[in-house]
């Protein structure tokens, strides 16, 4: 059984994330993600639309996705590797090098984003269609 782990606030669940997790899954039996709270947001200074339950439900509900834990802060990932067993954890390649330091744990791997999509993105295509 091989155990994928990846983290993220995934506001306004958009294609990008479809791809990213389709992705990451693909690599495993499992795939768990660690949803970032509303807390852990704000220590991200990144407010979501989405409330964190919200998220968490949109989640709950992708077929690609096994379980989703709450990401509470930046040092919790090694602890969780260790409980949950993962073999693989991966994000998408904005973050390329960051969590190299995971590679004592587990294999670490950054997949490439998907191009032209983004929360912020569709906020301003919101914008845009109520002008
Ligand atoms: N992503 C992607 N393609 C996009 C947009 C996002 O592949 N067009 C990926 C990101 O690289 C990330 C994941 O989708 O791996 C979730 O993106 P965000 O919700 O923006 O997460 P982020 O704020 O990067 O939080 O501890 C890690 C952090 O919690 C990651």
């Amino acid at each position: 059984m091989k155990t994928v782990l990846t983290y993220g606030t995934f506001d306004l669940f958009h294609l990008g994330h479809v791809r990213l997790l389709r992705r990451l899954a693909a690599l495993g039996d499992e795939l768990i993600v660690g949803c970032s709270t509303d807390e852990f947001n704000h220590l991200k200074n990144k407010k979501s639309a989405m409330s964190f339950e919200h998220r968490m439900e949109i989640l709950e509900a992708c077929r690609y996705v096994t379980k989703v834990i709450p990401e509470r802060d930046w040092d919790q990932k090694q602890i969780d590797i260790e409980r949950e067993n993962v073999d693989i954890f991966g994000m998408g390649d904005d973050w390329k090098g960051k969590f190299d330091h995971l590679k004592e744990f587990c294999e670490v791997v950054y997949l490439p984003r998907t191009e032209d999509i983004s929360t912020s993105l569709l906020v301003n295509e919101i914008k845009s269609l109520q002008r």
